[in-house]
């Protein structure tokens, strides 16, 4: 399973202050906090509250290389974001760029400037794209998949290759009115979207989106996750920092036969 890291969010109110504060400490202790309990990347996301997005990234990028390798999950719809991320990112460590939809109202370019950068970053930098697109996040599971469809045939027509995109179905709060159909739905468009390409696209969700909100938070976001991993979604962004979501990871890679049986499975479950 492809870890990513949830917790340097300006959507944390730590991570805010420490923006506005200029307070390395608190980034750094969370990249190698996060890193030590299992993320294979760390999601990088300036949130609403920073004037400077631009500066702002690079100051967290630089911030978390000061103290780890890990490699770095630009988390931005903002192309010049992205851009501004790349500039300091260490690239041989690999990356990803992450949040572009297949196209916006204002930007109908959006994926193939991602794709531009991702290709001119070099090998290691892949991309997650939603299937949204410039009508907003789709409810329904076809057009998921034609969205995701229209994502593999763009990154195939732009010789990106398939196994460095990862496609997000894109997971919404379960407590919102009608939204209770949508878990089940976006199970559905896995099981579909993993069939467009061979190979494959990787796929990923926010996890912590499912539960904004609710009571029960982590008791939700694991047990969908192990839902989605035995619907063939092989990463996810989650809080690492969580660890009974993150024996569910290790319970149900076991169970899949993806890491070895033994007593001490849960303390030999090494990420992928
Ligand atoms: N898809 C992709 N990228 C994403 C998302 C996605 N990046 C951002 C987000 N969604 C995933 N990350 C989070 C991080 C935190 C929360 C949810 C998703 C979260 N935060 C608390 C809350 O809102 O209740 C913050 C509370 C606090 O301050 O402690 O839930 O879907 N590709």
């Amino acid at each position: 399973m492809i870890l990513i890291g949830e917790r340097i969010n300006g959507m944390f109110s730590d991570v805010k202050q420490a923006i506005a504060d200029k307070d390395k400490k608190v980034i750094q202790d969370l990249a190698t906090k996060q890193t030590e309990l299992g993320a294979s990347y760390l999601d990088v996301n300036v949130g609403t509250a920073a004037a400077d997005q631009q500066g702002t990234i690079q100051w967290l990028v630089e911030a978390i290389q000061e103290v780890c390798s890990t490699p770095i999950c630009l988390d931005s719809q903002k192309p010049d974001v992205i851009e501004a991320g790349l500039k300091v990112l260490n690239a041989d460590n690999g990356g990803m760029l992450n949040s572009t939809p297949l196209n916006k109202k204002n930007d109908d370019e959006i994926l193939d400037k991602f794709i531009e950068m991702a290709n001119q970053a070099g090998p290691k930098v892949n991309i997650i794209a939603l299937t949204m697109d410039k009508n907003g996040v789709p409810q329904d599971i076809d057009t998921r998949v034609a969205i995701a469809a229209e994502i593999v045939q763009k990154a195939m027509e732009k010789n990106f290759d398939i196994q460095r995109l990862f496609i997000d179905p894109i997971i919404l709060p379960v407590k919102v009115p009608n939204a209770q159909i949508q878990p089940g739905n976006i199970l559905a468009a896995v099981d579909q979207i993993k069939y467009l390409s061979d190979p494959t696209p990787h796929m990923t969700m926010g996890l912590s989106n499912l539960s904004q909100g609710a009571s029960e938070r982590s008791l939700i976001n694991r047990t969908f996750l192990a839902m989605a991993m035995a619907h063939g979604m092989d990463s996810a962004i989650v809080d690492v920092l969580d660890k009974k979501l993150m024996n569910v990871v290790a319970t149900a890679e076991m169970l899949m036969n993806k890491q070895l049986y033994s007593d001490s499975y849960l303390k030999a479950y090494k990420a992928s």
